[in-house]
């Protein structure tokens, strides 16, 4: 299937790059957004002083990481100073507070895999998600946006796969296809993957930040203001790089024995990260790692079924990129 075919790039793929940018750009959420959610984090902050004097509350995911559409929900980390044995009993408490200040649809999913509150604010109109002391998350938050911050081509590619994703119902966990993270996890990889190369590896440089979260050690290069030149010899463009992408997770990536690792900014063997069975719920169908939990594939959400959906997917948005008249409607029709 691999050597189905390696593509030569459509000759007038430049026409593309003005729809696509316009699509890029009607997907930058307004700036009034950004304001509600301060607003929101203010009234949830005064909310949970009142039972937790010491916490903190992070915001972490889509809403800071730069790769944040419009009208998203809002992802935040309650980060408790306590050793927290029962999680499951602070979400209800959580959930008593806020569901007694008027906030909507508060609920909350102690079963979940990350176990959180949801709920609905009806003066901003946001829905948000609170998770207890989940401190990587809003470390590999920031590692995002450190890498958005280097080269204005992986916002723009992650915003147009990411819609893709949403408009083609490939980007549901739940139904075993893959998460936001995992798809801009995919981006900076394909782009530290160009040559030349358009994004760097900051894990594998001089370690300027250092934090260590529930024993992981989470270091690398967060000096971005000296890295803002770091891809400006590749001169593809936004088309290119969006063909590009799915030619290679149609017909270019070896899924029966390549990881894709962005901590190395390189390919790695499934052989060597031992991902080459399955392991209870874990298939490897489609290996992406976590550049921090290391031993946590992104893919594993993904079994026997759904790897199928994905595939053809990519092999059709691959093939819109390459031969349709008119790509940039027909790759985002609803499925
Ligand atoms: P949306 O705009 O909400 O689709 P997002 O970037 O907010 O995109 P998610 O809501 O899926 O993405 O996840 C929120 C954050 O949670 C992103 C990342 O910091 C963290 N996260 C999500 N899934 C995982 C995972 N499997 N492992 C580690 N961190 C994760
Ligand atoms: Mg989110």
């Amino acid at each position: 299937r691999m050597l189905k075919r390696q593509m030569e790039c459509r000759s007038d793929i430049h026409r593309l790059n003005a729809p696509l940018l316009a699509i890029y750009e009607s997907l930058i959420p307004p700036k009034e957004e950004k304001t509600k959610q301060q607003q929101l984090l203010a009234l949830l902050e005064k909310l949970v002083w009142k039972e937790w004097p010491q916490a903190k509350l992070f915001p972490y995911g889509s809403c800071v990481n730069d790769f944040g559409v419009s009208r998203s929900d809002i992802d935040i980390c309650l980060a408790l100073n306590e050793d927290i044995n029962n999680k499951s009993e602070i979400l209800l408490k959580l959930a008593d507070i806020l569901q007694s200040d008027n906030l909507q649809n508060v609920q909350a999913l102690t079963r979940a895999r990350v176990p959180i509150v949801k709920l609905m604010d009806p003066v901003t109109g946001i829905s948000c998600d609170i998770c207890i002391n989940n401190v990587l998350a809003v470390v590999n938050t920031k590692l995002l946006r450190d890498y958005a911050q280097i080269d204005a081509r992986l916002r723009q590619l992650a915003f147009i796969v990411k819609h893709w994703a949403k408009s083609r119902g490939v980007n549901e966990t739940y139904r075993g296809t893959l998460s936001s993270y995992a798809y801009v996890l995919m981006c900076i990889h394909f782009l530290q993957q160009r040559r030349p190369a358009i994004l760097p590896c900051l894990q594998g440089m001089e370690k300027t930040y250092n934090i260590t979260v529930d024993n992981i050690e989470c270091a690398y290069f967060d000096q971005i203001e000296k890295l803002h030149n770091f891809g400006s010899s590749n001169k593809e463009t936004v088309a290119q790089l969006v063909w590009g992408f799915f030619n290679y997770w149609a017909y270019g990536h070896d899924y029966a024995n390549s990881v894709i690792s962005v901590r190395t900014g390189s390919i790695i063997s499934k052989q060597e990260k031992d991902w080459t069975r399955r392991i209870g719920n874990d298939r490897h169908l489609i290996c992406i790692e976590d550049p921090f939990e290391t031993s946590h594939d992104l893919g594993r959400v993904v079994d026997k079924f759904s790897i199928r959906v994905l595939r053809e997917e990519f092999e059709r948005a691959a093939d819109i990129m390459q031969f349709d008249p008119n790509p940039c409607v027909k790759l985002f029709e609803p499925y």
